[in-house]
């Protein structure tokens, strides 16, 4: 399962990284990749998206639904 989330609060590429690690970390998750351009962040997996959205949070970040 795929599912694709809008990042918020990124100003550089670096957040895109933070985000990305974050994410990963989050079990469920297979693969996750963020891109700073599009603010997007799109995560493989079974990972529960409330968990992704709190990881986020704690990572000083938001993940909303598109
Ligand atoms: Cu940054």
């Amino acid at each position: 399962m795929t599912q694709t989330y809008k990042v918020t609060g990124m100003t550089c590429a670096h957040c895109a990284s933070s985000v990305e690690s974050a994410l990963k970390r989050v079990p469920g998750v297979a693969n996750a990749s963020v891109k700073y351009i599009r603010k997007e962040a799109t995560v493989e997996g079974q990972a529960d998206s409330q968990a992704l959205k709190q990881a986020v949070r704690e990572a000083g970040y938001g993940l909303e639904d598109k």
